[in-house]
């Protein structure tokens, strides 16, 4: 019998997870702690066994779209695969959009849901994402103060019942743009008393939940976000007829395959404005904004998964007459990446932790600043790293990173849109942007900074003046560039500077609470040797225009 390869297994993903626990212990109440912990080792349970072999199993299915009944009426219906069904049904069980609005734990709530959610992602089929619109839809409505609405659509949004759960979608995507959404050339006209919606939307998620938030133009609106307006809208009638929606296709993507995500006309769609008449960017801005936060979370979970199999099979498979564990060259490769995993998962929750506060009206004075900077700073961050650790293990299977029926090239696929949707890393470098004009620059995270390394000293007070020495940096950059051209040429190197930056100094003070040999300590050393800083002084806007050949576009008629 010649030699088989044992496959990578994983165990209790909560259990396994150092970094998850050393946080909870670190950040939660110990009695809050310790009620919510049987809950994560159920989800760590599930998640690392029978979820991950549903999804294993059921890997290959797709939904699928039937657009017309036996008898030629139109029915757009989307089937979804076996592991959707499931994953639904357990995350209103569990509570993942509802933990937060029940508020058992008042401003630790969103720490409990997104450490289940952390959980529960990497094995989920990406149902997180219809689970991170609907709690954007929830949260939106809200804060809106549209009282029918909240009466109507927060305890289904809400609900743990399966049976009368729904999920919402995030309707933006237009042909005329995915990033610049104020050009968006849907319609809302007044029939009577009810606003109709007349348009195309390109990308639409989760296309079978059951609402949407949407935003469309009112007639006779002026051109522009603030044009827009917010409108809610329900997928079905009372009778389960499509609600003035025709289903054109579903996208044949890259990654996130059990995702349903259709193109479809608006005709005359039955609608609400959610917040008045305009400003309809701003108003959709909350949902973002929990999207965005959902993403890092799902970003620092898939790496963590990619991580969990790579180090289960560097240790039991051998090659030059030993496991591959014991290679100094592979050892250094994965403990690079260990790092990474842990600066964003750090980044990440003290976005997460500052929501819950805000939610709880506990913010301290400044930190709603705060929250609004981190908030496009995590995104950008962990996309970025996701794909990087997605990648790296990948290749520390070898050949077999590269063949499908292992389910790894899913890890990657599934990493790559992690940037890209929710806003690109350009996009969200832009927002940050904007976010330090409305705050008024940078000092709230350079307070963050000064925060987190206040005591530590010995290696950590090392890593610390790394990750000050970085956030300098950025500031003095800020304060010199010359014009809005330079500043935004050089916002996404900025951008990724102070995400960099923070994530080492979160890993200081983290581990600054930490005893002596615990992973995190040698985590933030390593992650401080990294280089943070990649933004540059003298970066010509015109010399990256020359090296572009200043194109000047084709005329459309001589496009092939
Ligand atoms: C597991 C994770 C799953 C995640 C779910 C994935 C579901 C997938 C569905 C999608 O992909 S939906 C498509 C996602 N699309 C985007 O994210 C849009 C990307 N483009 C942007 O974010 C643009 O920057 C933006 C559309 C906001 C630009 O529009 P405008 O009209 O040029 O914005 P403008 O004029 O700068 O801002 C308008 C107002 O909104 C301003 O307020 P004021 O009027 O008071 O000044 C801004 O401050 C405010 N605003 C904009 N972005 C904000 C914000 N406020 C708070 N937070 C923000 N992020």
């Amino acid at each position: 019998m010649s030699f088989i390869q044992a496959p990578p297994v994983l165990g209790n993903t909560f259990e396994s997870d150092v970094v998850l626990r050393a946080f909870l212990g670190n950040h939660l109440p110990a009695e809050v702690f310790r009620e919510i912990e049987p809950s994560l080792r159920e989800m760590g349970a599930l998640s690392g066994g029978p979820l991950h072999e549903l999804l294993r199993e059921d890997e290959a299915s797709v939904p699928t779209l039937t657009s017309w009944d036996p008898w030629g009426r139109r029915v757009d219906r989307i089937e979804l695969t076996r592991l959707w069904k499931e994953t639904l049904r357990i995350s209103a069980e569990k509570g993942l959009v509802a933990l937060p609005y029940e508020r058992r734990h008042g401003a630790f709530s969103r720490l409990h849901q997104f450490a289940l959610v952390h959980l529960f992602e990497p094995s989920s089929g990406v149902t997180s994402c219809p689970l991170a619109m609907t709690d954007g839809a929830a949260k939106t409505i809200l804060v809106s103060g549209n009282a029918d609405l909240a009466a109507r659509a927060l305890p289904r949004l809400t609900a743990r019942d399966p049976a009368r759960a729904w999920t919402s979608g995030q309707w933006m995507t237009e042909r005329i743009g995915g990033s610049d959404v104020g050009a968006s050339e849907t319609v809302a006209r007044l029939e009577g008393d009810t606003w109709r919606l007349y348009g195309t939307k390109w990308f639409t998620s989760a296309t079978t939940s059951e609402m949407a938030m949407t935003l469309a133009r009112p007639e006779g609106n002026p051109p522009g976000g603030k044009g827009l307006a917010l409108f809610y809208l329900e997928t079905r009638d009372e009778a389960g007829n499509p609600n003035g929606l025709a289903i054109h296709r579903l996208k044949d993507k890259l990654g996130t395959r059990m995702l349903p995500t259709a193109e479809l006309d608006l005709v005359g769609a039955r609608a609400v404005p959610v917040k008045g008449l305009s400003n309809g960017v701003k108003n959709i801005a909350t949902m973002l904004n929990m999207t965005r936060t959902w993403n890092a979370v799902a970003a620092v979970s898939g790496m963590r998964r990619a991580l969990d199999l790579a180090r289960d099979y560097a240790a039991k498979r051998a090659a030059f007459g030993g496991p591959l564990l014991d290679k100094p060259l592979h050892a250094e490769t994965l403990a690079d990446l260990e790092a990474l995993y842990a600066g964003a998962f750090l980044l990440t929750f003290r976005v997460v932790e500052l929501l819950g506060r805000e939610e709880n009206d506990a913010l301290s004075e400044g930190e709603d600043a705060l929250l609004r900077i981190l908030t496009p700073i995590a995104k950008l961050t962990t996309g970025k790293q996701a794909i990087v650790v997605a990648s790296e293990a990948l290749e520390a299977f070898g050949g077999a990173g590269y063949v499908e029926d292992t389910g790894l090239p899913r890890l990657l696929r599934d990493a790559q849109v992690l940037p890209l949707w929710e806003g690109t890393t350009n996009v969200l470098a832009l927002d940050l942007l904007r976010a330090l004009t409305k705050v008024g620059g940078l000092s709230p995270v350079e307070q963050e900074v000064s925060r987190c390394l206040a005591g530590a000293g010995g290696p950590l007070g090392s890593a610390g003046r790394s990750a000050s020495g970085a956030v300098r940096h950025a500031a003095a950059w800020l304060s010199r560039v010359p014009d809005a051209t330079a500043l935004e040429a050089g916002a996404r190197r900025f951008a990724l500077t102070v995400g960099h930056a923070l994530e080492a100094a979160l890993l200081v003070a983290e581990a600054s609470r930490l005893p002596d040999g615990h992973p995190l300590r040698h985590a933030a050393a390593r992650f401080a040797r990294f280089p943070l800083d990649s933004i540059r002084d003298d970066a010509p806007l015109e010399e990256a225009r020359a090296l572009l050949g200043a194109a000047e576009p084709v005329p459309a008629e001589r496009v092939p």
